[in-house]
């Protein structure tokens, strides 16, 4: 048996550095065809429309668990629950209860809508449907929204742009779709025939192609709790993922910045990674004596069947004397708590599987080995290693750990360093040759 060290420091800091950094990475403008491009649509799923978009979330809350497409672990609220298939939130005076996508989908020609079943009647308490790019937002709430106790209120990037008196008829569904450019928000009674609340320019529009959905209730009563529930989501139906393939976002990292689609990038004490050189650089803060690690995660979710990922460590002179566990890392992840990693700690590189928060050594190849890539054909799920990315040796193979239909790919560097760390590392060439 291999001895069984635990690489789970790198779960942890993807859920720290997530939720506190992913505003801050604005990034979205000019992106022309960021997201959901290539791949074809729906393969593998049921659903219309192109690979990534916001089609795929759909939700009639007839399981009774909150899954992928959402965030099933949203730190300090409540989430949405499922009673008698319907989605029920249930928010504490003062509190909220939501769901959120778990991850960003495109909402370019597209559009997420959601059936207001009863709308919250405790004062000071309001319904939303919100989808989020980055700082830019349009949410679509009521009633009792602050200031607007009776109305329905279209906000944008947080303030008011426009209201109606709130009727729970006229305004069972709500919708926001983009088309030409040009955002909207709508009503409707049935779901089929839409009012315009809001509509937003093209020039006054956002950047739609990765975005966050969310959509609950707000309780600002201090005393009372507050209810509502929903159903619907797109029209409803069972999640079937529809990201496009892994092998579709390459990049050799030669922008100014990151690609929009590493919106989760983030750096954790002590540790800086920066696109630069030509590369993604890792290096240790000089004015820090810890480190907690740094990463780039993607946003949209990928498809790895029949497709890959792959990544070249091209530089690491990083020497950590006295914490051998600072390792440089490749992750697939489809949740917190399932995921395949390869791993560089010392002076080897090992394969990683990670099922139900149950961690496996699989395999340790030479330091040579600098290109690493993850393979899916036929039920089969290879980690394989190159010194040149081109020929590439099998270092292990297993069935499918988890779903592969849904996963984010991720690269930087882990663990907690306090002493003596130096040297520096670059990650190049995602998934090119
Ligand atoms: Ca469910
Ligand atoms: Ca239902």
């Amino acid at each position: 048996m291999r001895p069984m060290r635990s690489p789970l420091a790198l779960s942890a800091l993807l859920l720290t550095g997530c939720e506190a950094l992913t505003g801050s990475f604005h990034t979205l403008e000019g992106t022309g065809g960021a997201g959901g491009q290539g791949g074809g649509a729906a393969e593998g799923g049921g659903i219309d429309g192109p690979c990534g978009g916001v089609g795929m979330l759909v939700d009639d809350f007839e399981d009774g668990i909150v899954a992928q497409p959402w965030a099933d672990d949203v730190s300090g609220t409540a989430l949405i629950t499922e009673e008698e298939g319907l989605g029920v939130a249930r928010a504490p005076n003062g509190n909220h209860a939501f769901r959120k996508s778990y991850r960003l989908h495109d909402l370019r020609d597209s559009e997420v809508r959601l059936e207001v079943v009863e709308p919250p009647t405790t004062a000071d308490a309001f319904a939303f449907l919100e989808v989020k790019a980055g700082m830019d937002s349009i949410m679509i709430a009521g009633p009792g929204y602050s200031g607007q106790p009776d109305n329905l209120v279209v906000t944008v990037n947080n303030a008011v742009s426009s209201n109606v008196t709130f009727q729970s008829n006229a305004h069972r569904w709500w919708r926001i779709r983009q088309t030409a450019g040009q955002i909207f928000a709508e009503t409707s009674p049935s779901g089929e025939a839409w009012d315009v609340i809001k509509e937003l320019s093209a020039a006054e529009a956002f950047d739609v192609s990765l975005v966050e959905v969310s959509f609950g209730i707000q309780n600002n009563n201090a005393m009372e709790a507050a209810v509502a529930r929903f159903d619907r989501v797109n029209g409803g139906g069972a999640f079937e993922p529809n990201w496009c393939k892994a092998g579709t976002l390459t990049d050799d990292f030669s922008g100014g910045g990151p690609k929009p689609e590493w919106v989760r990038r983030v750096q954790n004490l002590g540790c800086l990674i920066t696109q630069k050189e030509g590369g993604v650089v890792i290096e240790f803060d000089p004015a820090q004596t810890a480190t907690n690690g740094c990463l780039y995660n993607t946003g949209p979710g990928y498809d790895l069947r029949d497709s890959s990922v792959s990544v070249q460590l091209a530089e690491n002179s990083i020497v950590t004397p006295n914490e051998p566990d600072a390792p440089l890392y490749l992750q697939l992840r489809y949740n917190d708590s399932n995921y395949v990693l390869f791993t560089r700690p010392s002076q080897m590189v090992e394969a990683w599987v990670i099922v139900d928060n149950v961690n496996q050594l699989l395999a340790v190849a030479g330091a040579d080995q600098g290109w690493w890539r993850f393979r899916e054909s036929n039920g089969t799920l290879f980690w394989e290693t190159s010194t040149n990315g081109r020929e590439w040796s099998t270092l292990y193979r297993t069935g499918h750990p988890f779903p592969l239909d849904a996963i984010d790919p991720t690269f930087g560097m882990g663990g907690a360093v306090t002493t003596g760390a130096m040297g520096r590392a670059k990650f190049d060439n995602f998934n090119l040759p």
